[in-house]
């Protein structure tokens, strides 16, 4: 199969495009089959794991999220692959279109680690609830057409490991009521959850986005999404996370 970004370069792709577009708008996510080969993800893991052996210092944002997830934020201070390689311009071309704007800003990208046996999920909760400390209040409309975060598995992710879920068609309404779930109010890698997801989300109609190495989702600042620990013993769960705006973080 071509990375999705040279496929929609082709007639047959545009139209894929348009209908992935359309869906995108509809429920909030989209999972890519093929971000990028599998020689970008090996590129990608061997910076990544040198990151998680501490042979490339990230101390200063290498922190726990909610002192429980191992999280490094900004890897891109820390190595250039990070800021430029094939799945940040497949998923430039993507943002253009799920945007509908020329030049998608980045604005910031993390790695999320979840090794064998580290069991804590990433509880339901939307991004938009993060744009304020501790977290934006409920009921603030979420700006769900102004920013894509794309979530890009290096490793093969399924429901034993951690691989994305999304609730679709809830990325519109307010913003939930959230709460601190892990970290002091002031940690900046605090996590935040939504309260009562069960009886806040229709949660029957969650999907998982079981993915190979290479694959990635996308979803935009509402749509609701959870990960659950990796229950495997031998399946490490690498996650490279980052997103584009319609609006200048610098602005
Ligand atoms: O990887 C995870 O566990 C959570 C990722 C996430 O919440 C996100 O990409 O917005």
């Amino acid at each position: 199969m071509q990375p999705w970004h040279r496929a929609a370069a082709s007639d047959r792709g545009s139209k894929m495009q348009a209908i992935e577009v359309e869906r995108f708008r509809r429920d909030g996510f989209l999972a890519i089959p093929q971000l990028i080969g599998a020689d970008t993800v090996a590129e990608l893991a061997g910076v990544y794991d040198a990151m998680l052996r501490g042979e490339i210092d990230c101390s200063a944002t290498d922190n726990p999220l909610g002192m429980t997830t191992r999280q490094i934020m900004v890897p891109s201070a820390y190595h250039p692959i990070f800021r430029d390689n094939p799945a940040l311009d497949a998923a430039r071309d993507i943002a253009r279109a799920l945007l509908g704007i020329d030049d998608p800003k980045p604005v910031f990208d993390m790695l999320i680690y979840k090794e064998p046996g580290q069991l804590a999920t990433t509880p339901w909760h939307q991004d938009y609830s993060y744009a304020e400390m501790p977290f934006t209040p409920a009921g603030t409309p979420v700006p769900s057409d102004e920013y894509v975060q794309f979530w890009v598995a290096l490793d093969d992710v399924d429901e034993e490991n951690g691989c994305m879920h999304f609730v679709p068609g809830a990325h519109r309404a307010p913003l939930l009521d959230h709460y601190i779930a892990g970290g002091d109010a002031d940690y900046s890698q605090r996590l935040l959850a939504i309260r009562d997801p069960e009886a806040a989300l229709d949660l029957d109609t969650a999907v998982a986005c079981p993915l190979k190495a290479g694959g990635a989702t996308v979803h935009n600042y509402g749509t609701p999404h959870f990960t659950s620990g990796n229950r495997t013993t031998d399946r490490p769960r690498r996650a490279y996370i980052f997103n584009f705006s319609s609006r200048d973080p610098r602005a």
